[in-house]
């Protein structure tokens, strides 16, 4: 039997725009995710758009009881920005009532709330005057933040401020996948740089604010694994964490941009426009925990060809397709959970062993009406034995001293993806989209709901 420490947190998480639809109404406006789909739906699996999900807006209070049902005693999502704050100002009455009682129905479910301020959903209006791209971003997130602590913090005590910064970086600005879908690695450098003092200005808000509680940042983070040890591809995974690890956890941690980071952008012609003040308060506001979302390694090669000045991060490190890989064939994406024991150790070496917890682990599965019983389960046992072997290694790390709090999957309702639609469904619950959207358990959820009862497996 693995145990895990007192007062684990067992639970999953999910976010705003992928799970409360209403996407429009509610005195909400529009996010990229809204415009786009209304722009080009053809981008988007089967036209499957953000406007109803799972809709949480009307279900959450049926969907907690189902989260007590499966034992979780947490549950992360986000706030929506554009729903909060309609035009960046003004606050939106119904959405504080609808967050307030999503949130206390939670608490009064003993579900600890994780409360999360960006999921990829930047507003309409801030994107039509360059999103991240431009500096009035990091004051107007740093308003947004200050206006959801004073509106939630007695329900929340638990805060992040970004989910995945890197996604909508290089989603937005590097490889298509999000709106605006440019490539340009200057602009996606200045988003990133705007992105971390967005991230600091609301630290130095719930600080300066006396709030109570903690704040922490979620990110998408593993060592690098190199081809090999020769010097060509070491130098490519050395490039690799400066600029996709250590480029968000150094300075939200330790304090400091790494100076071989600085070095490197300003070679290739990339340092962002910053502001005099910017370092003092990167050092003075510093992360109480971290989130890291683990779903596959990130594996690197020298790179294939080198343009000077850099034009992609391939032009630093090529990604390396390792020949002996196990792959989830529906997401295409690596089975490797040997990576989450070296996250633990990179946490507690490299990191302070600062508290911190995985925020996201899961598999995505297409067509899983195949695995349907007669009983109408889904008999999802690939789901257990991913799970089960994830967290044999964490429980590793965890064994060697890291301080690792925590497990959530994604996730905890089958949920709408982005361009995926709901091609892929990761949760304890199946969500029939030909029946209202009606929800049924998974073997999986029965398994999770033992996991957390005994506080291991
Ligand atoms: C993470 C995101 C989630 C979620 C998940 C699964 O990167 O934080 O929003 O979508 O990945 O990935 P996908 O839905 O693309 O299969």
């Amino acid at each position: 039997m693995l145990t895990f420490p007192k007062d684990f947190l067992w639970g999953s998480a999910a976010s705003a725009p992928q799970t409360e639809g209403h996407a429009l109404d509610g005195g909400k406006t529009a996010t990229t995710w809204d415009k786009w789909f209304e722009l080009n739906p053809e981008k988007f699996n089967e036209n499957q758009g953000p406007e109803v999900t799972s809709n949480v807006y009307e279900h959450y209070k049926e969907d907690i009881q189902r989260m007590k049902e499966i034992g979780m005693n947490s549950y992360r999502t986000s706030i929506s920005w554009a729903r909060l704050l309609p035009d960046g100002k003004t606050l939106n009455k119904e959405a504080v009532a609808f967050y307030r009682s999503y949130f206390q129905e939670l608490r009064d479910n003993d579900i600890e709330p994780i409360m999360n301020l960006f999921h990829f959903d930047m507003p309409w209006w801030l994107m039509e005057k360059g999103g991240w791209e431009t500096r009035e971003s990091v004051d107007a997130f740093a308003f947004y933040a200050k206006t959801a602590f004073e509106e939630f913090g007695d329900l929340i005590k638990r805060w992040a401020t970004f989910n995945e910064p890197l996604v909508h970086i290089e989603c937005g600005y590097l490889y298509g996948f999000h709106y605006p879908a440019i490539v340009d690695f200057k602009k996606a450098i200045q988003v990133g740089y705007h992105t971390l003092m967005a991230h600091v200005k609301a630290v130095e808000a719930f600080k300066q604010g006396g709030f109570e509680g903690e704040i922490g940042i979620i990110l998408n983070v593993t060592p690098t694994y190199a081809r090999s040890n020769e010097p060509a591809d070491m130098e490519a995974k050395r490039k690799a964490d400066l600029l996709i690890i250590k480029s968000f956890l150094d300075p939200c941690v330790l304090g400091e941009i790494p100076a071989e980071l600085s070095q490197m952008i300003k070679e290739n012609d990339l340092t962002p426009v910053t502001v005099e003040t910017d370092k003092e308060a990167i050092k003075n506001n510093l992360v109480d925990y971290i989130g890291i979302n683990y779903y596959q390694p990130m594996r690197v090669k020298a790179p294939v060809s080198v343009q000077t000045p850099a034009q992609t991060p391939a032009d630093f490190f090529s990604s390396y397709d390792w020949p002996e890989k196990r792959i989830n064939p529906y997401r295409g994406w690596e089975i490797y959970p040997e990576a989450l024991y070296d996250v633990a150790m990179m946490m507690k070496n490299d990191y302070n062993n600062i508290p911190w917890y995985v925020s996201e682990n899961g598999m995505g599965v297409a067509d899983e009406e195949r695995f349907l019983d007669e009983n109408g389960m889904i008999q999802d046992d690939y789901r257990i034995d991913f799970m089960k072997e994830h967290l044999t290694q964490l429980h590793r790390g965890i064994q060697e001293g890291s301080s690792c709090f925590g497990y959530h999957t994604w996730t905890f309702v089958d949920c709408w993806s982005w361009l995926n639609g709901y091609r892929n469904r990761y949760g304890f619950y199946r969500v029939d989209l030909d029946n209202n959207l009606e929800r049924s358990l998974k073997k999986s959820g029965l398994w999770y709901n033992d996991l957390s009862k005994n506080n291991g497996f």
